[in-house]
């Protein structure tokens, strides 16, 4: 009998979650597919369990100017503080990639930024300083913001400046990114070093889903001088993916990449929108199958950094990372799966379960699987051979 702390955190083992209800106001604009109130959906899904209780919970921070310059430009900082609410001319963006339909300017933006960028370092220095386990950001995991752009959605790359305060401990971090987009800001800050490997799992179908990269030969720029040659593995998929297949897939790429890069911490962005139903997204992947990402990486026992990411059908990106908060904290077995009657908004919940079935998600929209297995075992074919350059 494992002697428990909480609901079913073996004593010893700490979870901490880093949120704060001011980054959850924020508006993007009603058309627009971010919505940060996906985040306040989570939360009262993760309190209506009860799961607070066996975390360290706590209340997220503003990112200094100093925290946000380790990896951004100065102007970019000071144009991001100081940019103006207008309606967009022509939609054309201005400077620095801001103002278009993707990053529009909006009320509060620089504290925005700032918090859930404060919210990352902070959880990834409890990683550090050995007092959490697991750290939580749902907020975060925001991974094309540029070293002076802003791109699809992301302002600050709260990431790069997570796994910058990892890398002041850790000797190697291993990103993993199973979000629907490739995770190219997050590769791009990386690409010179042997001590950041980054793994994305996307679909990509050539220039026309966002952000257009991500073939399964960018692997870092391949010369003598590069330490960084052969650090970046990306997983191009085609529309429809299921739990079976995304799930051994993950394992299988993960596992190769554990092994041959041994990291000393990971950080896993958790972007739900490989979700099915999602909004933006193409994939079939359940509920179950990306928590099952996430349970993959917490029994490697490796410090665990989970941070959020896209996801733009609010209620199953709650769904998900209340799930995901249940396998951190070692409840998930456990967890009734029919949602708790006093949930916030729960009728913003359209079944009465976690985990609705893949024919309800979908109602009446047919979704095929596009990846053959045949090409599954191409792609792993291939990361088994960049690997081979990997030496740590
Ligand atoms: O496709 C594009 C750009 C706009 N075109 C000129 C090319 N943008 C995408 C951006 C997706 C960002 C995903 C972010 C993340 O990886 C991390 C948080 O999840 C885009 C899309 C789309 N369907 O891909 N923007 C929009 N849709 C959009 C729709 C309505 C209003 C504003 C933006
Ligand atoms: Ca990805
Ligand atoms: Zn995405």
């Amino acid at each position: 009998q494992i002697e428990k702390n909480g609901i079913g955190r073996p004593k010893g083992y700490n979870v901490s979650w880093h949120s704060n209800p001011d980054i959850e106001k924020h508006h993007f604009g009603h058309a627009h597919p971010m919505k940060p109130w996906r985040l306040t959906l989570a939360k009262g899904l993760i309190m209506s369990y009860g799961m607070h209780a066996a975390m360290d919970t706590f209340v997220s921070r503003q990112a200094t100017r100093e925290e946000l310059e380790d990896f951004h430009s100065d102007e970019y900082l000071d144009y991001l503080k100081t940019a103006k609410v207008a309606a967009p001319i022509d939609d054309i963006p201005v400077d620095f990639n801001l103002g278009g339909s993707d990053c529009p300017i909006f009320e509060g933006l620089f504290n925005y930024c700032s918090m859930y960028a404060g919210a990352s370092i902070d959880a990834a220095r409890k990683l550090c300083n050995n007092e959490s386990d697991i750290a939580i950001n749902w907020s975060g995991g925001l991974h094309h913001a540029k070293k002076a752009e802003a791109s699809g959605f992301c302002y600050v790359n709260d990431i790069v400046l997570a796994i910058l305060q990892l890398l002041r401990k850790h000797p190697r971090v291993l990103y993993i990114d199973i979000d629907v987009h490739h995770g190219d800001g997050v590769e791009e800050a990386f690409w010179s070093t042997d001590r950041v490997m980054t793994l994305s799992i996307h679909k990509y179908d050539g220039l026309n889903f966002f952000p257009g990269t991500g073939d399964l030969d960018r692997t870092g720029p391949d010369s003598e001088e590069n330490p960084g040659a052969h650090h970046a593995v990306n997983v191009p998929l085609a529309d429809g993916i299921d739990d079976e297949q995304y799930v051994w897939l993950f394992k299988t790429i993960v596992g190769m990449c554990v092994e041959r890069f041994q990291p000393t911490a990971i950080v896993l962005q958790c972007g739900a929108d490989s979700l099915a139903g999602d909004r933006l997204g193409r994939f079939n992947v359940q509920v179950q199958g990306h928590g099952s990402c996430v349970s993959y990486c917490k029994s490697l026992n490796i410090p665990l950094l989970l941070v959020g990411g896209g996801g733009y059908t609010p209620r199953n990106v709650a769904r998900a990372w209340a799930h995901e908060t249940s396998i951190a904290i070692g409840c998930d077995a456990t967890l009734d799966p029919i949602i708790p009657m006093h949930t916030p908004y729960r009728q913003h919940f359209r079944y009465d379960t976690i985990f609705p079935t893949l024919e309800q998600i979908l109602a009446g929209e047919n979704r095929p699987n596009r990846n053959p297995d045949k090409k599954i075992r191409e792609i792993i074919a291939s990361v088994t051979e960049q690997l081979r350059f990997v030496n740590c």
